[in-house]
């Protein structure tokens, strides 16, 4: 059966016709690490994992290896956002026995690559990011994963456009 997923979102804006209505909306977008199309090893998806509470039918992992690949492979995950501007990347990740703690990220091609992590939280999943920038195009948008350090998961990614907003546990998909 096929289930198809139109993504017609409804941006409502129930804005209780005060002046708080001229706050700036945060548009979040959110999607899933595993719904790579293309993944090079060491890069793998792991889908039906008993390491839960994760989002979606599982995550990228990059197995510890003693940094032996480090630099090789990618993922690349096609995600669509509802308006062109600057936003924030964040990424739920999860570091495999405190070896490795760090994930890099490009966007669109950007000149250079965003570090997210270099934290102290082992053996959890948790949201690291919120001070890279990053610039989304209305429409397809590309993000490639790379493999900066071993020894790490993604859940998902997510961004948006308030600076100070921070994702706390599963994020809904916004595909
Ligand atoms: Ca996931």
């Amino acid at each position: 059966m096929n289930k198809m997923m139109l993504a017609a979102v409804a941006v409502v804006v129930a804005g209780g016709a005060t002046g708080e209505a001229a706050r700036a909306e945060n548009i979040k977008v959110c999607f899933e690490a595993e719904s790579a199309g293309a993944v090079q090893t060491p890069l793998r998806k792991v889908l039906g994992s008993s390491l839960k509470p994760y989002s979606g039918k599982g995550f990228i992992e990059i197995p510890w290896d003693q940094n032996k690949t480090k630099g090789i492979g990618s993922a690349t995950i096609r995600f669509k956002a509802p308006k062109a501007g600057v936003y924030t990347l964040w990424a739920r990740v999860y570091w495999a026995n405190g070896c490795g703690n760090s994930i890099a990220a490009n966007v669109n091609g950007a000149g250079s690559d965003k570090v997210l992590g270099e934290d102290g939280n082992y053996d959890k999943w948790h949201w690291v990011g919120g001070r890279a920038k990053v610039s989304l195009k209305k429409g397809l948008n590309v993000l490639v994963l790379k493999n900066h350090e071993t020894g790490v998961r993604v859940d998902e990614f997510f961004l948006c456009t308030d600076a100070e907003y921070t994702p706390v546990n599963v994020r809904p998909s916004t595909q």
